[in-house]
């Protein structure tokens, strides 16, 4: 039997209206989008559609263009969410803009890929591995689909499903890809998404085969290299030598085809196309009730969470891969943690608890979004980190923008859609995962329920939530108890505290609500000193500071020292100051210089006690250059 659904609440239902997120949702639709638009035209990204002939001179420069739909699907995807709740004329205009040259781009088979059809004409296909046909399909396909959603409009939808039709008949029975499955995962999260949004089964069966399909072997990758002849796109770019060695299980782990996806119980590989997978994975378990899949997704997040996460949310420490070291291999200045891995973490996340119930997954998922997503966003929008390292040695900064530029409108269309990752519906009433000021509206047993919430999260824990309600309505309130918390988290209803039970990390409210009610929900906050596991070599003997759902880090521009020589004195008191509109959290500490001499020196150190200050980590790098850590020294007491 499936498990009931639980529904989030989709963007056009909620409102956000909050201090912490509506400034910088502003910038992404004032700054960051129309950035990206320029950058597309500029880029050659628009142009490419026309279709004109071009060359392609094996340049390393010249690789990426493979992927260039998806840079103009995830834009125009980030635009769609804008253009549900308000009306911009300017930029829908540049929406339908390129739409129109999408649809002037696809073949009269339904085929839609302009390097492959101006470039390498008769080539389609014949590179799932490296080619990433499927991956800009799967982009195009969740850009036809929030655009359809948000505006009504047909047009992306009904080019993108011609093109998933013509998929369908490619790599289903007799078809020239029957077995096959794409090399960066991506249009199988597209196709259940395509499914919901048309009620058409083949969609999720497509996605459903695609999945199935990996790592059995035969192994296709080999197959398609024998009939095609030569090593790949990217296979002379990344195994160096010229080949992706058949037997070699690295290589098949980097794209996840080391094994059936049921099978698999590590993270390993290359970390989006992970998040991507899995994602797909929550999916299927969900729509078809499979408790095969589920198993296999929960064994992979255990794997992931129990020592492959940094602090911040960031995943995937190895920057040879772009994806996942060994167990507890997470460097901090070295570390890669991508952008767009933290933000198929917070997909995945997000999966994991519709399937599951489980607050567990949205904890992750809220250190992801706070800090390693939105780490990878300058304060003014338009300029971006492709890895977020835990440290910095005074020379890192973020870039305008990538020739691989795959983390920008990664981040856009998520912060865009910020919405749909607040509430969440189901049978018994609403569940609240995020702590994100607002309204939001949702049917329950046939009657309209409008919910506002308020509070100044994330740097208060006082969250204030008022029932709209035409009657008294009996439902369940879930509201997520995060794992921070230092002390035990109170809530009253209508000024009176009450005792509440608990359910899979969530408070469980169930009663009759009556038009006006008023539920105050207080998570003390205050800040921690977090260690790591002594398996991570970076953070031994050293500590992160976290205040609520944020982790804080320490710049130099805020002390009177370089980082690695400040020190955090234990027990010697931590406290928070408001600076700048946001947390700064000030602690005792001692400036550790080494005694004068060379390279090595037998004097003792000189300490001075300094206070350090921290700022969250989301937003080092906006005031120059400087050393920055997440993870500092601690010493005992004050020597
Ligand atoms: O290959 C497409 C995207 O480019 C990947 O998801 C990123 O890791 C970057 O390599
Ligand atoms: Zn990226």
């Amino acid at each position: 039997m499936p498990a009931p659904h639980r529904t989030a609440l989709p963007v056009a239902d909620v409102a956000i209206a909050d201090e912490f997120w509506s400034p910088r949702r502003a910038i992404v639709r004032t700054g960051t989008i129309p950035h990206q638009e320029r950058r597309l035209r500029e880029g050659g990204q628009f142009e490419a559609l026309r279709l004109e002939p071009r060359s392609h001179d094996d340049d390393e420069r010249e690789r990426f263009p493979i992927f260039w739909e998806s840079d103009v699907a995830k834009w125009i995807e980030a635009a769609s969410y804008v253009l549900a709740s308000e009306d911009d004329p300017e930029l829908e205009a540049a929406v339908d803009e390129a739409i129109a040259l999408l649809a002037g781009a696809q073949q009269e088979d339904g085929y839609l890929n302009s390097y492959f059809t101006a470039v390498k004409p008769g080539k389609r296909f014949t590179d799932l591995r490296d080619a990433h046909e499927l991956y800009c399909a799967g982009h195009l396909i969740e850009a036809g689909v929030a655009h359809f959603e948000a505006t009504g409009k047909t047009a992306l939808l009904d080019v993108v499903r011609r093109y998933a039709d013509l998929i369908d008949r490619e790599f289903g029975p007799g078809g020239s890809c029957e077995g096959g499955y794409d090399g960066h995962q991506e249009i199988e999260l597209a196709l259940v998404k395509l499914f919901r949004a048309t009620g058409e089964r083949r969609y999720l069966d497509l996605a459903s085969r695609l999945i199935e399909n990996r790592g059995r072997e035969p192994f296709y990758f080999d197959a398609e290299a024998e009939r095609r002849g030569d090593v790949g796109y990217f296979g002379k770019a990344w195994s160096g030598d010229g080949a992706l060695v058949r037997d070699d299980r690295r290589s098949r782990e980097y794209n996840q085809t080391h094994a059936p996806v049921r099978e698999q119980d590590a993270v390993v590989g290359h970390a989006v196309r992970a998040m991507y997978q899995y994602c797909a994975m929550a999916d299927l378990a969900l729509e078809l009730g499979d408790a095969g899949l589920r198993a296999a997704c929960e064994r992979l997040w255990d794997d992931l969470v129990s020592s492959k996460l940094y602090v911040t949310g960031g995943i995937g420490s190895d920057p040879s891969i772009e994806g996942f070291g060994p167990a507890f291999d997470l460097p901090d200045r070295t570390g890669y943690a991508e952008t767009c891995a933290a933000i198929g973490l917070v997909f995945w996340a997000h999966r994991m608890m519709l399937l599951t119930g489980e607050a567990k997954y949205v904890e992750v998922l809220e250190r992801a979004l706070y800090n390693g997503v939105l780490s990878g966003v300058s304060a003014d929008g338009t300029r971006f980190f492709y890895g977020n390292p835990l440290a910095g040695d005074g020379t890192v900064e973020r870039s305008d923008w990538f020739d691989c530029a795959c983390c920008p409108p990664n981040l856009a269309r998520l912060l865009a859609s910020l919405e749909q990752y607040v509430y969440v519906a189901d049978g018994d009433g609403l569940t609240v995962n995020l702590y994100v000021s607002g309204t939001a509206e949702f049917d329950h047993a046939g009657n309209r329920v409008q919910i506002e919430q308020e509070s100044a999260y994330p740097w208060d824990g006082r969250i204030v939530f008022d029932f709209d309600l035409e009657a008294p309505l009996a439902m369940t309130l879930r509201l997520r108890l995060p794992e921070w918390t230092v002390g035990a988290p109170t809530i009253a209803v209508n000024g009176t505290v009450l005792p509440y039970t608990t359910a899979q990390g969530y408070a469980v409210l169930a009663r009759t609500w009556a038009p006006g009610d008023r539920v105050v929900l207080t998570l003390p906050m205050a800040p921690v000193l977090v260690r790591a596991d002594p398996r991570v070599e970076s953070a031994r003997g050293k500590v992160a500071i976290q205040r609520g759902p944020i982790v804080h880090c320490v710049e130099e521009v805020d002390n009177e020292a370089p980082v690695p020589d400040l020190v955090i004195v234990r027990d010697g008191g931590i406290h928070t100051e408001r600076v700048d509109g946001r947390d700064q959290v000030v602690a005792a500490g001692l400036v550790d210089r080494p005694a004068e001499g060379g390279l090595y020196r037998t004097g003792a150190p000189t300490a001075k006690p300094t206070e350090i200050r921290t700022v969250p980590y989301y937003a080092w790098g906006n005031r120059g250059k400087g050393t920055m850590a997440v993870w500092i020294r601690e010493c005992p007491s004050v020597r």
